[in-house]
């Protein structure tokens, strides 16, 4: 049977080797021509293709729409690592299943209501000296006023906060230069306060504005009671970007409906569309943040509405703090350059982007030089006195960016939402240089840090709103499209279509990855969302059950795998808090929480604790277990919570009689027990001796993997004791389960061991040469891997020294890869084809490659002691 299977594999091995044998590239036309792949298409596929292990330059913070949530991908690869649960509900996190996330999930109620989803539209990520620093990621939610903030360290929302005063937010977040401020306007104008006011008053109480949350860079949270809100008259503020350098202070924030239209189709009236887009200007919004911030600390100068200070319109014309400026229909984006001098302008309906002149603004407001005031008495600043030019760009140009070549080139792109283009083009000169077709209805467009004082190159993403035929076909509903735009050469080249199926993700924001700081585990016993001790926290060996009253407490840990502990037994009735904590150190060794039934479940990350709290309002057996598949013995991982009801008299059933072993047959089961520890404990000695010998102590990464090998090997000794004692008390059933449960921590000590051992060797064997490298490239494409082993006798013998096993060693091993027929009767050969029932087969090799092949085994042989 078994040289069957090794036949089966040399002939597979034949077949491999008659592919890779055959020119790389004969293999690459035919795949070409098979799948109908262009040059265009494979220079594409370099562009974006990211080889196994391999990491991304820039990492992308995409809103996710309608779910509520963040996305993360790579660029170029665009491949997906992370959706983060910030509004609303996300299972595999846990996110809104344990108490710790219920709590953050909560700070987004509003006037009392639970709101379990969200409309994300722009991420920001926090700001210092205008240049994104890594530390922090807001996001605003569209449809219920809300920002969240996300902590960059970990990947976790850690505060929700609520606008007191808007009914809607669209415009934020955006930050300022160093954080000091994020900036959030509101869209939809609405009355500050909560009560109803008739629509005809419109203009008298429905009100627009920006809220600027005051933002705690080091902390990482807004500060609601340092915070205050600008009056602007209900134009339906939109986009907004903050001023730097020269402009550094102010704040921009475009709007539509200057009509200030309010609808009425059901009573016959010209629908919203039609009354909002009547005007061939709206307005941009100037303020004067800092200014405003000081007024806003002086009573006099608020009025509070909802808890929350609000600057009033007059307050803020008052001190020449507010502004207006014209800007062409239906505007959407407002972007300001990477040196603050100009702001960039889209009107939707109209065709051109304008650009606005930031020293002119401010001469214009220095002279008073003003066209008029808006029914708020606002001053309204002269469009063509304050622009610098207009550049025709198409149809629906919306959003922009700026690309590395911005200080002399004027390098800028924009989204065409209605031509589904990205217009390249010269915001100094206005000159429009080029332009990509994008599959369809482009809205946002990011760039790489292309927001920010420091855009970075390479490339651009388009954030699609219509995806219609480049997909698989799955239903109406269309997922969306990311393309992904090479902007380093003359002409921009599209390289790639990623789908996102999770909401509409109208904007997204893209950092280096180097800048990008993340924890691997969390201190012992933390709660992600303090950062301090968790009140949960437990330790091995401190497991216990705590009642209350009718609250029942249980300190829990989470270790591959077990959890502790495994029985938990309530009332009817009862309030139960799970605490748990995840008491593994090693990377990526995260378990789940659940218990069936009861609808919750926590994610447990290595280190972290989470409570878990639930009413046991069901009688019953409901098991519980860790819901990630974390090792072998993950689905042992579990437990059971049982129900009792206190005015229920339970009869206990008849017990079965079942068949015990022998005492000689226990005896001789515990003895091949422990004898198997012994043998697999000498393995890990082994193990253990080489990497001590070789100073494993020198490399962190591998110092990493075997702490945690000695973590879990550190476990033994009280078992062991354990086991001991039971077989003092006579009791070998239990001492042979104890003996297992060293066999466990022996295995998982092996796995991340050899692990170790692996990644040492990599480490400390000499470089190879050149031809080494080739050889030993050859070696693996040739299929020697299918019958030999470094090191090892496997279905072939081990070639470790196979070089002075023969006399002429090099010439032998050469004639005998080019021809091993010519060699079949020699007497050592035949001895081997007996002994391993196989034959050396010809791999139809060149002769340069079996010389590279022979180096390759030089070198094994000088890493001999390695294998
Ligand atoms: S908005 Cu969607 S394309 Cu919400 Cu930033 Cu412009
Ligand atoms: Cu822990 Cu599965």
């Amino acid at each position: 049977m078994k040289s069957i299977v090794k036949r089966l594999s040399l002939i597979a091995i034949g077949a491999m080797v008659g592919v890779t044998l055959g020119s790389a590239s004969t293999e690459l036309e035919k795949v070409m021509k098979e799948r109908g792949l262009s040059q265009q298409d494979l220079l594409a596929a370099a562009k974006t293709y990211t080889p196994s292990g391999g990491r991304d330059k820039y990492i992308v913070f995409s809103s996710g729409g309608q779910s509520g949530q963040v996305i993360v991908y790579g660029v170029p690869s665009m491949r997906i690592l992370k959706y983060i649960g910030v509004f609303t509900p996300e299972p595999w996190q846990g996110w809104g299943y344990d108490d710790d996330t219920k709590k953050i999930l909560a700070e987004g109620n509003i006037r009392g209501k639970k709101i379990t989803w969200g409309d994300t539209h722009h991420p920001a990520i926090s700001e210092t000296d205008g240049v994104y620093d890594g530390k922090w990621l807001a996001i605003n939610d569209k449809a219920n006023p809300r920002l969240a903030i996300i902590d960059l360290s970990d990947f976790v929302t850690k505060q929700i906060v609520v606008n007191p005063v808007f009914k809607s937010d669209h415009g934020g977040a955006f930050f300022t230069p160093n954080s000091e401020y994020i900036i959030e306007a509101c869209q939809y104008g609405a009355p500050f306060d909560n009560n109803y006011h008739p629509i005809e008053e419109y203009k008298e109480t429905y009100r627009g504005g920006v809220t600027m949350w005051k933002f705690d860079h080091d902390k990482g949270r807004i500060q609601p009671d340092k915070s205050f809100t600008i009056e602007m008259p209900p134009y339906m503020q939109d986009l907004s970007d903050a001023g730097k350098e020269v402009s550094y202070g102010w704040g921009f924030t475009n709007s539509f409906n200057s009509e200030m239209y309010t609808g009425g189709i059901e009573k016959g009236l010209p629908p919203f569309e039609a009354g909002m887009s009547r005007n061939d200007t709206d307005f941009l919004h100037i303020y004067n943040w800092k200014k405003l911030a000081k007024l806003a600390k002086d009573d006099k100068n608020v009025k509070i509405i909802n808890n929350h200070r609000v600057v009033p319109i007059d307050v803020a014309v008052k001190n020449d703090a507010l502004f207006l400026i014209p800007e062409p229909k239906s505007p959407h984006g407002v972007d300001v350059s990477p040196d603050g001098k100009y702001i960039v302008v889209c009107g939707k309906l109209d065709t051109h982007a304008t650009v606005y002149s930031w020293e002119k603004i401010q001469k214009l407001i220095k002279n008073k030089d003003f066209a008029g005031k808006d029914p708020y008495g606002i001053p309204i600043i002269d469009m063509k006195k304050a622009a610098h030019c207009q550049a025709e760009l198409g149809l629906g140009p919306l959003h922009s960016q700026y690309g590395p070549n911005w200080k002399d080139k004027g390098e800028i792109y924009t989204s065409l939402y209605v031509d589904s283009q990205v217009a390249r083009w010269n915001y100094l000169t206005c000159k429009v240089e080029d332009k990509q077709n994008v599959n369809y209805n482009i809205g946002h467009l990011c760039g790489m840090e292309g927001k920010t004082r420091d855009p970075q190159g390479e490339y651009i993403i388009a954030l699609n709103k219509l995806a219609i035929d480049r997909f698989n076909e799955i239903g109406p509903l269309h997922p969306q499209n990311h393309q992904l735009i090479d902007i380093r050469g003359k002409k921009m080249q599209l390289l790639y279509d990623m789908p996102l199926p999770l909401g509409e993700p109208h904007q997204a924001v893209a950092i280096r990855a180097s800048k990008l700081h993340t924890k691997v585990r969390y201190k012992m016993g933390t709660s992600a969302f303090t950062g301090n001790t968790h009140e949960g926290k437990t330790l091995a060996g401190q497991e216990k059950i705590v009642r209350k009253g009718n609250h029942v407490f249980v300190y829990g840990t989470m270790v591959r795998s077990h959890i502790n502990p495994e029985h938990v037994t309530v009332n009817k009735g009862d309030t139960v808090t799970f605490y748990l904590t995840n008491l593994e150190r090693a990377e990526d060794e995260t378990h789940g929480f659940t218990i069936d039934i009861y609808n919750v479940h926590t994610s447990l990350e290595p280190g972290k604790t989470v409570s878990v709290t639930f009413k046991a309002d069901m009688e019953g057996v409901f098991p519980y277990y860790c819901t990630e598949f974390c090792s072998a013995l993950h689905l042992e991982m579990m437990g059971y919570l049982l129900v009792k009801d206190p005015n229920k008299k339970y009869t206990a059933a008849a017990k079965l009689k079942m068949a015990k072993m022998t005492p000689q047959q226990l005896k001789a089961e515990y003895d091949k027990t422990v004898a198997t520890n012994k043998a697999t404990d000498a393995v890990i000695q082994s193990v253990v001796k080489f990497l001590k010998d070789n100073h494993f102590e020198k490399y962190p990464t591998v110092k990493n993997l075997v702490t945690d090998a000695l973590d879990q090997y550190g476990k033994i000794p009280e078992q062991k004791k354990k086991s001991d004692e039971a077989v003092k008390a006579g009791d070998l059933e239990k001492a042979i389960l104890f003996e297992n449960m060293i066999w466990q921590y022996m295995v998982k000590t092996a796995d991340v061991g050899i692990r170790a051992k692996d990644l040492l060797v990599k480490k400390i064997a000499s470089p190879m040469n050149e031809a080494q490298k080739r050889g030993h490239e050859a070696y693996l494409e040739g299929g020697c891997t299918g019958c030999h082993v470094i090191g090892k006798v496997s279905s072939g013998p081990d070639l470790v020294g196979v070089l002075s096993r023969h006399k002429d060693g090099e010439k032998w091993v050469k004639e005998f890869i080019l021809d091993p027929e010519s060699k079949y009767k020699d007497p050592y050969v035949e001895s081997m084809i007996n002994y391993f029932n196989l034959r050396m087969p010809n791999q139809g090799m060149s002769e340069k490659q079996v010389e590279d092949i022979i180096e390759y085994l030089k070198w094994v042989d000088k890493n001999a002691n390695l294998f």
